[in-house]
């Protein structure tokens, strides 16, 4: 493919990482000296273990595997899970400030965190057996487990409550069969969390471990997004599910929605993350890059479109943070997280859209983080609920009627 000298000079480029947090309102001191803590030790993570080998990973869609080691020695799988369990024991506010260091590495180290910790971790803890919890959340914390959640079907994404999953009664087990797609870590999991529908039809949550008969994990390939995330399909023939697996204090569509407010806070999070590369990387390029004789910071075209960044990172601060102390108090509702959702990821990618513009050409290289950043928002835009259903979820809230009945 790389024909001459210079892109093969920027695939295999090693990055020195320039990143600098942007603080603009001074929302540092709506934190506390934990919080700051929190997040040095993460930024100083990513920047040694993420930053030298993200580009390269993400150029060849390959899963840097040896990372998972990593984000479960710094704490980054259930930040606010109790550590009992193998949890950090942290508040929300820690939680979503590890999400958003993560994410300014990349969206597909977030993901691996976000699955783990909220969406694997999160249900065992929340609505597992004692047995259960023992046996699987230390595991999955220190990141010697892998787990996936498996929630999505080839025929039922936005409306999961249409899932054809099911579970048929055998005496001591359940007999699952069935189809899962779009499910992050699949192939490389060790445990999947899978909700599938009972005899009568209710949802329940059942864990499989790899091995088990019937059950394969195929690789979806061709993603233009999440490329440094493995993501593939789970597909169940005839498994049997010991009844010990099942999840036993959930059963309906509560289960995994539940799971997904927690995920969904911390994209909230997360994806100031990306924002902030875009907007650090784009203001040093329009301080350095001359044009007419001057930098090209100096045009008022673009001090517009830094000013409006840096303004539109302020208001998701401070919306995640107000989400978080509302979350620190069990108070903040599905539906203010979807709105922090929708609103953070929106502002993410039309950061990295105006920061691609800012970088000119370059822009499109992976010289720089931006299109890399641009192209994985474009999933977190759509997973974990899509733009426009947190809308809805946002208008059902308001109005007291609901779109999707
Ligand atoms: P609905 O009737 O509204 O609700 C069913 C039950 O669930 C409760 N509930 C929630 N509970 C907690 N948190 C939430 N966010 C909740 N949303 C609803 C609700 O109160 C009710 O409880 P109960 O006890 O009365 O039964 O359900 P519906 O079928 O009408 O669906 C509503 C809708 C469309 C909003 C919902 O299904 C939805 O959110 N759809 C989007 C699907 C989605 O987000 N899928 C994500 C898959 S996982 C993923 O993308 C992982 S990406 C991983 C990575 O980071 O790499
Ligand atoms: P659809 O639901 O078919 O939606 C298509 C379009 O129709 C969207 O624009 C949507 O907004 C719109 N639409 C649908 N219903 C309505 C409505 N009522 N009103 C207006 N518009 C509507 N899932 C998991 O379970 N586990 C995972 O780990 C996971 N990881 C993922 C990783 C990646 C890289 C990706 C891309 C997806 C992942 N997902 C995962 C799946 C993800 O959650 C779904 O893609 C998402 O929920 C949307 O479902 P869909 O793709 O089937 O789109």
């Amino acid at each position: 493919m790389n024909t001459n000298g210079n892109s093969d000079a920027i695939h295999r480029s090693v990055k020195t990482d320039r990143f600098q947090g942007h603080d603009y309102y001074n929302v540092d001191e709506l934190l506390e000296p934990e919080h700051l803590l929190v997040r040095e030790a993460t930024r100083d993570w990513v920047k040694k273990e993420i930053s030298p080998i993200i580009e390269d990973y993400s150029n060849r869609a390959a899963y840097p595997r040896q990372i998972v080691k990593g984000l479960g020695e710094i704490g980054a799988f259930g930040p606010s899970l109790p550590a009992e369990y193998g949890g950090g024991g942290m508040d929300e506010i820690a939680y979503g400030i590890v999400m958003q260091e993560l994410e300014r590495g990349d969206s597909g180290v977030r993901s691996a965190a976000s699955v783990q910790g909220s969406l694997v971790m999160y249900p065992i803890y929340k609505y597992g057996s004692e047995e259960q919890k023992r046996k699987y959340l230390p595991k999955l914390a220190s990141g010697e487990f892998i787990g996936c959640f498996g929630l999505t079907e080839p025929n039922s994404g936005s409306d999961p409550s249409s899932m054809s999953s099911n579970l048929k009664d055998d005496g001591d087990a359940y007999i699952l069969n069935g189809a899962k797609m779009w499910i992050t870590n699949s192939p490389i999991a060790d445990v999947c969390v899978v909700w599938a529908k009972n005899e009568e039809g209710r949802v329940l949550g059942v864990i499989l471990e790899k091995g088990m008969k019937g059950l394969s994990a195929p690789e979806i390939h061709g993603k233009w997004s999440l490329r440094a995330s493995c993501t593939g399909e789970l597909v169940f023939e005839d498994v049997r599910v010991p009844k010990e697996n099942v999840l036993p204090h959930i059963q309906g569509l509560r289960g995994p929605l539940s799971c997904l407010s927690k995920a969904r806070y911390g994209i909230a999070w997360g994806v100031i993350g990306a924002a902030m590369d875009c907007y650090d990387s784009a203001l040093r390029y329009s301080l350095e890059r001359t044009q007419f004789g001057k930098p090209i910071g100096q045009f008022q075209l673009t001090q517009k479109k830094l000013a409006e960044m840096i303004t539109e990172i302020t208001k998701a601060q401070l919306l995640a943070w107000r989400l978080g102390t509302l979350a620190n108090k069990g108070k903040a509702t599905p539906a203010q997280i979807s709105m922090a959702k929708r609103n953070n990821v929106h502002m993410a990618l039309e950061i990295a859209r105006e920061a691609r513009q800012i970088h000119g050409g370059m822009g499109i290289t992976n010289e720089y983080p931006i299109m890399r950043h641009m192209m994985n928002l474009e999933t977190v835009l759509t997973y974990e609920g899509t733009h426009d259903i947190h809308l809805l979820i946002t208008g059902h809230d308001i109005t007291g009627l609901n779109a999707f009945k």
